[in-house]
């Protein structure tokens, strides 16, 4: 095998060996030349090339979802590792593990008019697990201090409440030395992970508060698939009378019984009169966020007398300014102890009355949904009704989002989206990245000015069959119609404000981009078109990446969006 003579890469690359971490993205560059000779060179990563380094990241992050470990990320100096930013802040406020590795020049170049250069040692700081520099001599003392440093990171990488870490690699020239040799022998420091266990105090504790409350809520925020995590919850509300409020992107597969899974049409059915039924005594939450404004705006105003949250990683998330406990272990050894404590019996009540709102409040969505044009309310219905069961979902952020989580579930699917940061900025990179990962169906469905933001998310060479996008074009950022300090206010004081600056109107259209990467392209303008469309794009012979874009007017859009809430909420009004 080929690899750079750089000792500190040597080491990175047989720590990363030894920690079994194999997948790696790498951005062309010449400072990063040791990194790509060794990593490509040495016959044991599996190595991709992408050289927009915001979609890299992206793309890296996607793989790390896929396969539930971290993802080594490569790239040059300069504002090389700066366009790693998004991607890190997305993984750290969605506890992925990327590896991020950047080259650099000696700190003794730095702001001295050196070519591609800029200050990167702690480039991350704000969004970062952890963070060094590794030394640039490679006397005995500082390759054993190097191998540690390389440990340590790559062990918070691996550890039960991972994320993104930063190695950043000052190198001098010669770059492009290599060598025929072996990985070398590196010290290895290996981690114990715990398994975390309430001990019988405190389960007596939380046993004493589950008894005290009446009315108790979990609330599952972002997570991936966890078959332990869904027995234990289940059994832990049916115990208790629990009711647990899922949005899709919480990914949970639990009985129906006591699974709330569209709570957005529950909260905007509640009206004053009747919002103290909801309010939960006990309010449990785990997983990332939750896309719904309006639940963090309900339980911020009707607090629960106690929240514990969650989260391996103990942290404080107090987002409904009720926090009152913290449990640093896994969810799902959580409720598996919970389920097993001495419960009084529950009357049901409270989980009924979640139940049956969201059934009344689904049934206004159907006849709603029947009556109205088509808009991107309509077609985000018709999309998630074609959607093949047991395939992945990816949810552009802004309106695709909101919509899908309105809809019902789809039995088998798994729902995506960088709900870490919203940002509109890594939706197409990150699909890429997690379809080219396995074989199932990827469905993206996103915005356009999303959708034309990532558009190099499709400038690689690692877009398979299974990869469709869905774009939903209405010319604009149609989410601002639905703000109403922004559409409302600005809108009628300023409407070309708000046209330009806002909703930043474009007439593009994605057949040219579709084509120069060598997708498919398809187009709908109406329902029967859509249904059509779906039909080609679902066709099980279908064998190139895909992509259908539909056209949709904004104002139809946004008065739909709007109507939905009003009738959902007259309906209550009426029947109160
Ligand atoms: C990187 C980044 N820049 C800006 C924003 C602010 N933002 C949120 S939604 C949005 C408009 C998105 O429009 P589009 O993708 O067309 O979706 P639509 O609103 O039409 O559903 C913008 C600019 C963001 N979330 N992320």
């Amino acid at each position: 095998m080929m690899i750079s003579t750089k000792k500190h890469v040597q080491q990175l690359a047989a720590l990363l060996v030894r920690k079994k971490i194999s997948d790696v993205v790498l951005c062309p560059g010449s400072r990063n030349g040791p990194l790509i000779h060794t990593l490509a060179g040495c016959g044991q990563f599996d190595c991709r090339v992408i050289v927009d380094e915001r979609s890299a990241g992206y793309f890296a992050l996607g793989i790390a979802v896929a396969k539930n470990q971290p993802v080594v990320l490569v790239c040059s100096s300069g504002t090389a590792a700066v366009n790693f930013a998004p991607a890190v802040a997305e993984a750290f406020y969605q506890n992925i593990p990327l590896v991020v590795v950047t080259a650099d020049r000696p700190a003794y170049w730095i702001d001295q008019l050196e070519n591609q250069c800029i200050r990167q040692t702690d480039l991350y700081r704000n969004f970062i697990r952890q963070s060094c520099e590794l030394p640039i001599e490679e006397s005995d003392t500082q390759l054993w201090s190097g191998a540690c440093l390389i440990n340590d990171i790559l062990n918070t990488a691996v550890s039960d409440s991972p994320g993104p870490v930063h190695i950043n690699i000052p190198l001098e020239e010669p770059l492009h030395q290599t060598v025929e040799a072996p990985l070398p022998d590196v010290k290895l420091v290996e981690q114990t992970r715990a398994r975390i266990t309430l001990d019988e105090n405190a389960l007596a504790g939380a046993a004493e508060h589950i008894n005290r409350a009446d009315k108790i809520l979990v609330l599952a925020g972002q997570s991936s698939a966890d078959a332990d995590l869904d027995r234990a919850l289940t059994s832990f509300a049916a115990n208790t009378g629990a009711v647990v409020a899922a949005e899709h992107l919480g990914n949970r597969q639990i009985s129906s019984d006591c699974c709330c899974t569209r709570p957005e049409l529950v909260l905007g059915s509640i009206s004053k009169a009747d919002a103290a039924v909801f309010q939960p005594d006990l309010l449990i939450t785990f997983g990332r966020h939750f896309v719904s404004k309006r639940i963090r705006q309900y339980l911020r105003e009707y607090k629960p007398d106690r929240h514990i949250h969650v989260d391996a990683g103990g942290g404080h998330m107090d987002t409904y300014q009720a926090l009152t406990r913290v449990c640093a272990m896994a969810p799902a050894r959580f409720f598996e102890q919970m389920a097993g404590v001495q419960i009084k019996k529950s009357s049901g009540d409270y989980a009924r009355a979640w139940k049956d709102r969201e059934k009344t409040a689904a049934q206004i969505f159907k006849s709603y949904l029947d009556q109205v044009p088509f808009s991107d309310f309509t077609v985000c219905a018709d999309i998630l009704n074609a959607v093949p069961q047991d395939s992945i979902v990816h949810l552009g952020n802004s309106s695709t989002v909101r919509y899908a989580v309105l809809n019902p579930g789809i039995p088998g699917v798994t729902w995506l989206g960088n709900r870490g940061t919203s940002g509109i900025d890594g939706s197409v990179s990150t699909a890429v990245g997690y379809a080219s990962c396995n074989s199932k169906i990827n469905t993206l469905i996103l915005g356009d000015l999303s959708f034309f933001y990532d558009s190099n998310g499709l400038w690689n060479k690692y877009l398979g069959a299974n990869f469709r996008v869905i774009l939903i074009n209405n010319g604009g950022g149609n989410i601002f119609s639905f703000v109403e300090d922004i559409a409302g206010r600005t809108g009628a004081a300023n409407q070309q404000v708000f046209e330009t600056c806002f909703f930043a109107g474009h007439t593009a259209k994605a057949r040219g981009i579709a084509s120069a990467f060598g997708l498919d392209y398809l187009q709908a303008d109406s329902g029967s078109s859509l249904d059509k469309a779906l039909e080609k794009l679902y066709n099980p012979d279908r064998s190139v990446p895909t992509l259908l874009e539909v056209f949709t007017d904004a104002p139809t859009n946004t008065q739909v969006f709007k109507g939905l809430f009003i009738k959902i909420k007259n309906a209550r009004t009426n029947s109160a």
